[in-house]
């Protein structure tokens, strides 16, 4: 998944929700399997698994620039598809074949019965359209989709970007009353997040949630198998980013699995961006003795000294390690469902356990923050334990202060191991 994908994500939910709040973002309940293939009945996505075909037809669409792109599952005898589309609602005619009776619209007609997907274009950025798919067989009817409304946007158009970035973990729909729906219902369901993405394509509970691909690596760096009870790091099979486990976590800094203590904090503290004028950070805070290893006098607590001290153990076997951007690091939480406990964790803890004792829950990025001092980088919630949130600000990623104690997750590239 790319950083446009992403954004359509968040624009389909933003266009259910406004997206005024953090938590407007819901989703997936550990544990309860679904298949993708089950997420289609409500007029919604495409999931359909290639080669097969239905008896009857869902429609997707997805917003580009003055443009939407149209696509739906193969329908069994069909012979053509025909697309129809307007900037008023369809659904009052009686038959779909009455449309020139709406001034505004369009019928593509003798769409291929294999390439199952049209572009199109030339429309108005901001405006609102109705779509509808029908599959034909000859000049008869066999199906017709729900209606689906999409929006085109110059924004969706403007990113640009070739990393790879995981899906969400959303595997939930949300309509205006509920926000754990099985992707079966709510407005424009299609063009929400569970609808498209990793999740659906890639859908695999087995290594890791959904459609996150990850995999245990040992001290030597060697890939181990999912029922190990001890491993050191995480490979993410997609990203091909490998990822520090951090371990123990009993509320106490220092004590335990050495560097690797999940308790132990950091400020945050770059000494080479002196050069550049910007403010380095807090070599040391206000609580130094954070983490393994300090004793009174050394400044061993911020992230530039960790990164060294990490990469001098070569943890599983490299040396190589470093800060994780904040696109990085969003690209491992996972958005699930929101509950009223006062716990809630944003990662696959299969693979990155989340003890409840551990003294952190929200980590630095390696990205500075461009603010008029410079005094501030960005950090990323993995658990919210507040009783006020309830788990809202999980996921989220803001600008804190660089002299704040928090935790390190360090990640390095693996895609040439
Ligand atoms: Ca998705
Ligand atoms: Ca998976
Ligand atoms: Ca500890």
């Amino acid at each position: 998944m790319n950083i446009s994908k992403i954004l359509l994500v968040l624009i389909g939910i933003c266009a259910l929700t406004g997206c005024g709040e953090e938590e407007d973002i819901y989703g997936y309940k550990v544990g309860d399997p679904r298949s993708p293939a089950a997420s289609g009945n409500g007029g919604g996505s495409v999931t359909t698994p290639s080669g097969e075909t239905s008896s009857t037809i869902t429609l997707s669409v997805t917003p580009a620039s003055t443009q939407f792109t149209a696509s739906w599952n193969a329908v069994t005898s069909a012979t053509s598809y025909s697309l129809y589309y307007a900037e008023e609602s369809l659904s009052a005619l009686t038959n779909i074949e009455d449309y020139a009776s709406i001034q505004s619209a369009v019928l593509v007609p003798n769409l291929s019965a294999t390439t199952l997907s049209h572009t199109v274009d030339s429309l108005n950025n901001g405006t609102m359209y109705y779509a509808v798919i029908v599959a034909m067989s000859g000049t008869s009817i066999l199906s017709q989709s729900s209606q689906l409304t999409v929006t085109p946007s110059t924004i969706t158009a403007e990113l640009t970007n070739d990393q790879l970035l995981n899906d969400t973990g959303a595997t939930y729909s949300v309509t205006t009353e509920l926000h754990d729906v099985k992707c079966l219902t709510g407005l424009s369901v299609a063009q929400q997040d569970c609808s498209f993405g990793r999740d659906v394509s890639n859908y695999d509970p087995s290594d890791g949630v959904a459609g996150f691909s990850f995999a245990k690596i040992d001290a030597d760096g060697k890939e181990i198998t999912d029922s190990t009870s001890d491993w050191d790091c995480v490979k993410d099979n997609y990203t091909k980013l490998m990822w520090q486990r951090k371990k123990g976590g009993n509320g106490v800094v220092g004590d335990e699995h050495a560097l690797s203590d999940a308790d132990d904090g950091f400020t945050w503290y770059e000494p080479s961006l002196l050069a550049s004028g910007v403010t380095s950070g807090t070599e040391s805070g206000s609580t130094p003795n954070s983490c393994a290893g300090y004793s009174a006098g050394n400044v061993l607590c911020n992230t530039s000294a960790y990164v060294a001290r990490v990469n001098s153990a070569k943890l599983c076997s490299f040396g190589d390690w470093r800060m994780p951007t904040s696109n990085e690091l969003m690209g491992i939480v996972l958005y699930k469902s929101i509950t009223p406990s006062t716990t809630v964790d944003g990662i696959d803890e299969d693979f990155f356990p989340f003890p409840d004792a551990t003294l952190r829950g929200e980590y630095w990025t390696g990205s500075p923050y461009k603010s008029d001092s410079g005094s501030e980088a960005w950090r990323v919630v993995l658990r919210d334990t507040s009783s006020t949130t309830k788990g809202k600000s999980v996921g989220i990623v803001k600008p804190e202060t660089k002299a704040s104690t928090l935790g390190v997750i360090l990640v390095r590239d693996a895609s040439n191991d």
